[in-house]
């Protein structure tokens, strides 16, 4: 941002400010000494009070060396441009790489383009979605320009830093005329999709070809030569995707964006094509199929291999429910003017809450390195929600300063968010206990391992009606919930979960008691 104000020679206007503290916070990526030069003289030469400022210099310089202020979460859905220290407009192309999405995160999934090679981009557009554990991201452009090359493909996981596209920036900007990049240079009227392709190909054919023993296996499975296709991985890695948008062309597949956008099984590989004749030729139907990791799936694999370290006390127990089912209907009945639905679960959560107050030890964090507890100050309560992008958890905060509807309203929002896979960092994280509601699916009872670093998760199971008898021996018909309550038991024994057990069973099995504690 600040080269293409100071290259364009455009006045500096300090409404833009806030621009350029977001180019600051991009990754620590290197530049070259020379260019860092060349930028921080180009900073000092501009008579701006910013510039003037010499904190100013400062961050700029810091930055430079990789230090960087981290993007702060909070915020509902972000955008993020791509970073300028590190990819100065060089011979009119540009390498746009990953951003920093956030604290922690060092790669992201790849969702989808909204740019394809070739087309006109304006500056701040947005150029694709990203996934990192917690959130999905808006990458934007940060230059107007030209699509020149889209490197990766939906479903890549990008690391931070890494080039995402290539692009040939507008005419007007002006460019550092520096050695290193000098082979990068394009000029500005080729035709974008003519440039590479042949010419990469044979620079392929000379270094011979890179890719795994599967991608190469699945070309061979295709009929199609290896060293015939360009690969856009790195160091010209072929990909998967090189070889689907290769037999796409070649009209062997389907439309390769179309199956990229689809579930990547094998056998809708062949789209509209596929016959008996074909799949059963390649034995397809039969065979072991590996699907990597992506999105929440990835990052359930990063937290449970954690959780599963830490030694858990399970505690189960069965809670009467029929005054929870009769509540909830009046609620049903008193509300239809709110225009929300209510389940079982704000109840639930409310009543925890109230029972989490008494029991602050549930409601904590551990460090083991500091083998410290931290009860926490709010009940920011998780809810595990199955989507079909996979197990994630929001919470609702502050559910002890809530009142019922509006836990029913913030739940609603977070499912609809979560179902859209539009959850953002600040959903995801903070959480303080976690509900998991698989009776909303089915099953008596689940073992859920703890949602590091928190202590407790709550599994609840199917509410159902079962004969019960009374002090006299008679049958009376009576719903009944399993709950199972996990605990890290390094911070919790086993009496101090039964008592909290026995508090919120209380709650909900008479739940006009919560009038008498409720703010
Ligand atoms: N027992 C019986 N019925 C239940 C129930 C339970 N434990 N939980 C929910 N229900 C009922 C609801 O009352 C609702 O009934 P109606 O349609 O008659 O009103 C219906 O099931 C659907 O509920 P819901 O799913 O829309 O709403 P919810 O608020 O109860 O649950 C959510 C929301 C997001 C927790 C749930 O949809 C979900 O995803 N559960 C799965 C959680 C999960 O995967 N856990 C495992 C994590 S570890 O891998």
């Amino acid at each position: 941002m600040i080269c293409r104000e100071i290259y364009q020679k455009n006045p500096w206007r300090c409404d833009q400010w806030w621009r350029w503290i977001s180019s600051v916070a991009a990754p620590p990526l290197r530049v070259t000494a020379v260019e860092r030069e060349k930028f921080l003289n180009s900073v000092s030469r501009v008579q701006d009070p910013v510039f003037a400022n010499p904190k100013t210099k400062h961050r700029a310089k810091n930055h430079d060396k990789g230090v960087f202020l981290s993007i702060p979460f909070g915020i509902r859905w972000c955008s993020l441009t791509t970073q300028t220290m590190a990819d100065f407009p060089v011979g009119g192309v540009v390498d746009v790489p990953l951003a920093q999405t956030g604290e922690g995160i060092a790669e992201c999934e790849l969702l989808k383009w909204f740019v394809q090679e070739g087309e006109e981009v304006e500056e701040f557009q947005p150029l694709c979605e990203v996934q990192s554990d917690k959130a999905t991201i808006e990458i934007t452009s940060r230059y107007k320009g030209k699509v020149s090359k889209v490197l990766h493909v939906p479903g890549n996981i990008v690391k931070v830093g890494e080039t995402l596209l290539k692009m040939v920036t507008d005419e007007n900007v002006s460019v550092f005329p520096s050695n290193e990049a000098a082979q990068n240079i394009v000029p500005q009227d080729c035709k974008i999709n003519e440039l590479d392709d042949d010419s990469l190909l044979k620079k392929e054919k000379i270094y011979g070809v890179l890719s795994t023993p599967a991608v190469r296996s699945f070309a061979k499975q295709l009929g199609l030569t290896i060293e015939d296709i360009l690969g856009t991985g790195h160091d010209g890695r072929i990909l998967k995707e090189d070889i689907l948008n290769y037999a796409a062309r070649k009209g062997i597949l389907k439309e390769s964006s179309e199956i990229l956008n689809e579930d990547s099984s094998a056998e809708q590989y062949l789209g509209d094509k596929k016959s008996p004749d074909i799949s059963s030729a390649y034995g397809w139907e039969y065979e072991d199929r590996s699907l990597p990791l992506r999105g929440f799936h990835r990052a359930m694999a990063k937290s449970m291999t954690l959780a599963a370290k830490i030694p858990h006390f399970q505690y189960v127990e069965e809670v009467n429910c029929d005054a929870l089912l009769d509540l909830r209907e009046s609620f049903k009945n008193e509300t239809s003017d709110l225009g929300i639905k209510f389940t079982f679960l704000p109840l639930l959560v409310k009543s925890l809450s109230m029972a989490l107050s008494r029991y602050p030890l549930l409601n904590s964090c551990f460090n083991e390195e500091s083998q410290e507890v931290t009860l926490k100050g709010s009940h920011n309560i998780g809810i595990a929600m199955a989507t079909s992008h996979g197990l994630v958890v929001p919470n609702i905060k502050k559910v002890q300063s809530l009142s019922i509807v509006e836990i029913t309203k913030e739940l609603s929002r977070l499912q609809e968010l979560a179902l859209s896979n539009k959850l953002s960092s600040n959903d995801v994280s903070g959480g303080t206990i976690t509900i998991s509601n698989i009776g909303a699916i089915g099953g008596k009872f689940g073992s859920p391992l703890v949602n590091v670093p928190e202590v407790s998760i709550i599994a609840l199971g199917r509410i159902q009606k079962i004969p019960h008898f009374d002090k006299d021996g008679n049958l009376y018909p009576v719903s009944i919930m399993m709950i199972n309550i996990s605990s890290d038991h390094r911070v919790l024994d086993g009496a101090t979960v039964a008592r909290f057990c026995n508090e919120w069973k209380r709650f909900v099995e008479k739940p006009e008691l919560l009038m008498l504690h409720m703010r």
